[in-house]
């Protein structure tokens, strides 16, 4: 396990956004680190009470629902999945979390697709939690594909930012961009407009390494705020390694630059990213 220092929402209040760095509510640095579920519809069973506890006794203080949007997710049972992400969110707040609802494009890569859904999705979520300072908003997990930042990302967060805005003024919410959420740089060259606004980045260690990281040091430096959302300890399908020693120099690169991030993924999978073995019980403590 990461060495993490607690500090959840009781300690921190409402997170804001200073110049680059995610800051608390007396305005100093925190940095949040934690485990992203798998999609919810498939592994909801490590998204309950027992399993989110696990995580904030191992030291976590952020907690990601996955709402998957394709591949049977969202899209296919929206009322169902949408109880199950409050049901998580409810209980990552019980544990004194910062959680971030994610709306988890990935087999439907431009975000504008489902816009109007994505648009009811966090009016119904910012209107339930727009006033409780653990939620985080994540708008698009990684758009991929013929997707442009121009065309359609930027547009599509032009849409939904003031939607969430409306009802829930003051939270952080994340914006993802092109190539599954790498391409900062692009939106570095234009990036939208408003408060507590930060720019998602992220990589798996088998894959990607010192590219990405300039790219972050890039955005930093052009004043972008950067949230690292989801990374894993494998390569960027979900498999191969563990790459322990390429994820540790990733960790110490984020540490230094106070970058708050979240491990994909919190299941039992039989796949390298997956934090649990096979079998692992989701209602009980889990030993290392
Ligand atoms: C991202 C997705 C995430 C995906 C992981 C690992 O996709 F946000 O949903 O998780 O990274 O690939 C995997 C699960 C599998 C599941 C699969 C499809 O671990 O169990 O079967 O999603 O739902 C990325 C990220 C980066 C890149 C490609 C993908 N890349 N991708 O750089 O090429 O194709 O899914």
């Amino acid at each position: 396990p990461v060495e993490t220092v607690r500090g959840g929402v009781s300690e921190n209040g409402w997170l804001k956004v200073e110049g680059t760095q995610l800051c608390n509510e007396a305005g100093e640095p925190v940095i949040l680190r934690g485990m992203s579920s798998h999609g919810l519809h498939w592994f909801g069973q490590y998204a309950g009470s027992q399993s989110i506890q696990n995580t904030a006794e191992w030291g976590a203080n952020l907690f990601r629902v996955a709402v998957y949007t394709g591949e049977g997710g969202y899209l296919s049972s929206p009322e169902a999945v949408r109880e199950k992400a409050v049901s998580t969110v409810d209980a990552a707040i019980a544990n004194d979390m910062y959680v971030i609802i994610d709306w988890h494009i990935l087999s439907d890569g431009n975000p504008m697709s489902h816009v109007e859904e994505a648009e009811a999705f966090f009016d119904f979520m910012a209107a339930r939690y727009g006033d409780n300072p653990a939620v985080i908003y994540e708008i698009c997990n990684e758009p991929n594909g013929n997707v442009t930042w121009e065309r359609d990302v930027k547009p599509y967060a032009q849409r939904v930012i003031p939607i969430i805005r409306t009802r829930a003024p003051q939270s952080v919410i994340l914006v993802g961009s092109t190539t599954w959420s790498q391409d900062i740089h692009v939106a570095a060259r234009s990036p939208l407009e408003g408060e507590n606004l930060m720019y998602t980045l992220h990589f798996y260690a088998g894959t990607h390494g010192e590219t990405l990281r300039q790219r972050i040091d890039s955005a930093l430096a052009a004043g972008l705020p950067v949230f690292v959302s989801e990374w894993g300890t494998s390569r960027a399908d979900g498999s191969g390694g563990v790459f322990l020693k390429e994820s540790e120099e990733w960790l110490d690169f984020l540490d230094e630059r106070g970058i708050s991030w979240a491990n994909w993924s919190l299941c039992d999978k039989n796949e390298t990213s997956a934090a649990l073995r096979p079998g692992t019980p989701p209602d009980r403590a889990w030993s290392e």
